[in-house]
């Protein structure tokens, strides 16, 4: 017989071994907010020195194996550039993760990328998602993750259903360049860049054009991308139960897309959205991705990352500590205390002691901030990056 801290320690470090969250490189670089940034000497300013600060994080946590990139930000001359990603997987032994176009920087998307009135802008935004699906297939990634962030800013300005149509079009056409086993993930954001209309709004917009794009796409959720009081868990059964959740974008915030550390403000939210995944059998979560999207504006970079990787996986272990079918009977006989306490009591065990040794077991640093902070890499970045970051750039990463 298992005692129960045995099996506490079981199923956390089952959890643990199966745990995987992917960086952003946009997380190491001097990312900003509308207003201006505050530049970080150590601040990643080149693909290469993005997929360094990731292996680092791996390395650490022993959890984040892969990085999305950007293409505009990451692969600025596109196709071409692959190579130079493939040569990068070889030195640092970190994956490239999720391909993100971008349809938000350019000029011509003013007034919208694939739903522009504008025949040939939209044609310029559908020619930049097929070379993201190029690039995916050509580093053998598996997910295209699309943040469209069209919209307009005053009522009667654009044709909304117009654009539908549009979207649908682009969409169609993208889903149909995806090769084997690739996958379009669909993101949705109630406002920002736009404050009248955003073109994909919510889970619900996200989901139909996906559905209408095909099977190979799948609704992503950023946990910042709702509004005030919206149950993100119930959103994430939702899409579970369509078969139609096809991944995370993890941050946290106080306000609206904060992009804070996982966790900083609100743990428990994360861990009813953990609790959601791993109430699902473990087929159908291997194909949830984990990201995070996160942009440190006055944290360490670094610091920040890993301290967002290990709130994860510390929340991801509380998660695991519900007792799955004690939690069944106890809904089913609506007993509301009991049925409560069940996520209330995995929720309150400190998990630290149980996770340290699950890290010493593979090999890890117990303390991965601590071994961060000892290690002089960060003091290393900021000698070496120092110069290059004491000029502000224009763009966002
Ligand atoms: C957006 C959105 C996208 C991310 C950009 C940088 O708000 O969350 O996923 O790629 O920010
Ligand atoms: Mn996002
Ligand atoms: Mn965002």
């Amino acid at each position: 017989m298992q005692s129960p801290t045995e099996r506490s320690a079981q199923r956390i470090w089952t959890a643990l071994d199966e745990f995987r969250i992917e960086l952003p490189s946009w997380g190491f670089s001097n990312t900003g907010t509308r207003f201006g940034k505050f530049m970080q000497a150590g601040a990643a300013t080149t693909v290469e020195e993005k997929f360094c600060d990731a292996a680092q994080v791996n390395a650490l946590t022993g959890a984040s194996p892969s990085v999305a990139l950007h293409v505009l930000w990451d692969l600025p001359s596109g196709m071409a550039d692959v190579p130079v990603i493939q040569s990068l997987e070889k030195k640092y032994g970190v994956r490239a993760g999720s391909i993100n176009p971008n349809l938000f920087q350019n000029q011509e998307y003013k007034f919208g990328s694939i739903a522009n009135p504008s025949a040939g802008i939209r044609q310029m935004a559908i020619a930049h998602l097929l070379e993201s699906v190029e690039i995916g297939r050509a580093l053998q990634s598996r997910d295209i993750s699309l943040w469209i962030s069209d919209g307009s800013n005053y009522p009667g300005t654009q044709n909304i259903r117009n654009r539908i149509g549009w979207m649908e079009e682009a969409l169609a056409t993208t889903h149909a360049a995806l090769g084997d086993g690739q996958r379009m993930l669909v993101e949705y954001k109630p406002f920002e860049p736009f404050f009248y209309h955003t073109d994909i709004a919510d889970w619900g917009m996200a989901l139909e054009l996906a559905r209408r794009a095909g099977p190979k796409a799948k609704v992503l959720v950023d946990t910042g991308h709702h509004y005030q009081g919206t149950n993100i868990e119930q959103i994430v059964a939702w899409l579970i139960h369509l078969g139609a959740l096809g991944g995370f974008h993890f941050n946290d915030r106080k306000y609206a897309d904060d992009d804070l550390t996982l966790g900083s403000i609100d743990p428990y939210q994360v861990f009813r959205i953990f609790h959601e995944i791993l109430s699902t059998e473990p087929a159908d979560r291997a194909g949830i991705a984990f990201m995070i999207d996160q942009s440190h504006n006055l944290k360490g970079k670094m610091e920040a990352m890993v301290q967002t990787v290990l709130s994860a996986q510390e929340l991801y272990a509380r998660a695991s500590l519900i007792d799955l079918q004690r939690l069944a009977e106890r809904q089913q006989a609506c007993s509301l205390v009991e049925a409560e306490e069940c996520f209330r009591n995995a929720f309150w065990q400190d998990v630290r002691p149980i996770v340290r040794d699950w890290r010493l077991a593979r090999g890890l640093p117990a303390d991965p901030l601590k071994a961060l902070a000892e290690s002089g890499y960060v003091e290393a970045i900021t000698r070496d990056r120092a110069a290059r970051n004491s000029s502000a750039s224009l763009s966002y990463a």
